[in-house]
């Protein structure tokens, strides 16, 4: 036996695949467990954002957004049940500051790429919460993409805590210490 599949083999090989395939989505389509949105080649992958204290203004929304096609697109904005606006950020070591800033062109989802909205880096940023967000909950919102335009998806509300490493009180992660260059106005 070769180490690798000779060309005849692997096209065997394949077919073989093939001819499982029905069984398979047949599986598929029961009920997903994931928490996951489709729009054509768009699939957005657990969005999530977290419980918020009392008071809070806002939160940051995280996802992964997975472009399966050939043409890239652009996270321009999106929607939140609980708040006013919806804003795309980014966040950026400035010396020793950790600060963010609104992407006012959108955040490049590039042809094939798979962009990760995480704690500390790229988030959506939900502004003027109308109220608290509770653990365990999911809250309607949409994500806005230039091309694809607008995917609703349900946010999963996950503890106070969660992937916190850099978590300040105040409904945001990361914050400055000294709260430089917070201002969240337009
Ligand atoms: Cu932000």
């Amino acid at each position: 036996m070769p180490q690798f599949a000779s060309p005849p083999f692997r096209a065997a090989l394949v077919a073989g695949l093939f001819a499982i395939l029905p069984a398979a989505s047949t599986l598929a389509i029961a009920p997903a467990a994931a928490h996951e949105f489709k729009s054509g080649s768009l699939t957005l992958d657990h969005p999530w954002t977290r419980a918020t204290p009392n008071g809070a203004e806002m939160a940051g929304g995280f996802v992964t957004v997975v472009n399966a096609g050939e043409h890239a697109d652009k996270l321009v904005g999106g929607s939140f049940e609980l708040s006013e606006r919806t804003e795309v950020h980014e966040m950026k070591m400035e010396g020793d500051v950790m600060k963010m800033r609104q992407l006012d062109g959108g955040l490049d989802i590039p042809a094939g790429a798979t962009v990760e909205l995480k704690p500390g880096s790229y988030h959506l940023m939900f502004m003027k919460l109308t109220a608290p967000l509770e653990a365990g909950t999911k809250v309607k919102g949409t994500l806005l993409f230039e091309k694809a335009g607008e995917i609703p998806v349900e946010f999963a509300v996950e503890a106070i805590s969660a992937k916190a490493k850099d978590h300040k009180a105040g409904g945001h992660d990361a914050m400055p210490m000294d709260g430089a260059g917070m201002k969240h106005g337009g």
